[in-house]
């Protein structure tokens, strides 16, 4: 069997860590690890699968061998730059960052979705964003049984989306210290700005979810609107989605086919206080959904509430699973 070797470009930040976490849980078939940051972390070491390795800094020259894969977190405009000079070598990016999400040339995937858009891949793939991605996980059953009309996505995103600088503002603002990553304070608040202002009073963040969710669903007729908020939660995202089916449903089986789902589990048993909570999905790599109930102003209308860890299924377990992906294809 083949044996790939992998680059992480970003190995030093959140996502980063947290690739070479779910790298040593799921077993890929790896010959060699490369691990990638910028100049700050270059040099450092890190264990990983039990051998020490020393951070590199990228630069032009970091994928002149034989590198098969590149996960990168690095933020957008190291993507920007590095992701085309690694597929001009021949290395299949999977970009975690938003720079190149909406090139039509560019697959968006969740390999529970639309492993299929893997194929027609130009040497980069695109991870879609955190919140994006948890919302998919659930809402193709749906699109899938019934097809969606409308969805209306209103979000209560964790700090660890903005980085280690999201983490120490809420760690900094408990203990009364001013906030540098945010522009306000996110403990004991609650912040409607995720990403900065566009011309049309969305944020970057909401127009994302718009956006990313039409091209995944493959639907540009989709009615989709959404409200983004920054809660002082750590780690997870949680999100209520209000869909518009076309078609009727028989509440049970709507239920079932949502427990069924790959990736999705189902926690909705109200009559015990269980539904999905951050605190339970955090190091988890399945996304959960719960409160499923009829939306009553509508014919065809459900509410979900979906809950999944956004630097796991958000970020790192969804990119590292479209590596596997690509080699059960035997795309790579
Ligand atoms: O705004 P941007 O540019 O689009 O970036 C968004 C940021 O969001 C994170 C990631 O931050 C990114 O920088 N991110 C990316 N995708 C994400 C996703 N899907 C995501 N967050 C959530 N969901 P991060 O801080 O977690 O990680 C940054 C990593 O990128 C490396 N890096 C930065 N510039 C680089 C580069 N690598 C190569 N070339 C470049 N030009 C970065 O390496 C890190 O691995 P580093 O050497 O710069 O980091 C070393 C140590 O520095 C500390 N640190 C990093 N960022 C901050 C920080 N400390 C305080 N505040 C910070 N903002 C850490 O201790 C790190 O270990
Ligand atoms: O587009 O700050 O992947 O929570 C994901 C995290 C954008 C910002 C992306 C956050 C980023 C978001």
């Amino acid at each position: 069997m083949k044996k790939y070797n992998i680059a992480v470009v970003g190995a030093t930040g959140m996502v980063g860590r947290t690739f070479l976490k779910v790298l040593e849980e799921i077993n890929l078939p790896v010959e060699n690890y490369y691990l990638l940051a910028s100049s700050r972390s270059a040099g450092s070491k890190i264990t990983f699968m039990g051998k020490e390795y020393t951070i590199e800094e990228l630069n032009e020259n970091s994928f002149d061998r034989d590198i098969d894969i590149a996960l990168f977190s690095a933020g957008g405009s190291t993507s920007e730059k590095f992701a085309p000079i690694a597929a001009s070598k021949g290395v299949v990016v999977i970009d975690n960052s938003s720079a190149w999400r909406m090139d039509p040339k560019v697959p968006l995937v969740v390999p529970e979705v639309n492993p299929e858009d893997l194929k027609w891949h130009n040497g980069i793939i695109a991870n879609p964003n955190c919140s994006t991605i948890q919302a998919m996980v659930a809402l193709r059953p749906l699109q899938l049984k019934y097809g969606i009309k409308r969805i209306v996505y209103s979000t209560y995103q964790a700090v660890s989306g903005a980085g280690m600088g999201g983490y120490q503002d809420l760690e900094n603002g408990i203990k009364g210290m001013a906030p540098k990553k945010f522009n306000h304070p996110i403990f004991n608040n609650c912040l409607p700005q995720i990403d900065v202002f566009l011309p049309n009073g969305y944020t970057k963040e909401e127009m994302k979810m718009v956006n990313e969710t039409k091209k995944i669903l493959g639907d540009d007729n989709m009615k989709i609107t959404a409200t983004t908020v920054r809660v002082p939660v750590f780690d997870c995202h949680s999100e209520s989605i209000n869909v518009e089916l076309e078609k009727p449903f028989d509440l049970d089986e709507l239920k079932n086919v949502l427990a069924n789902a790959p990736g999705l589990v189902l926690e909705d048993d109200i009559d015990n206080c269980v539904y999905p909570m951050a605190v339970n999905a955090k190091g988890k790599n399945e996304t959960f959904v719960g409160r499923v109930r009829r939306d009553e102003s509508l014919d065809n209308g459900v509410n979900l509430w979906v809950v999944a860890d956004n630097i796991r299924k958000g970020a790192a377990t969804n990119a590292v699973q479209i590596a596997q992906k690509m080699i059960e294809m035997g795309l790579i």
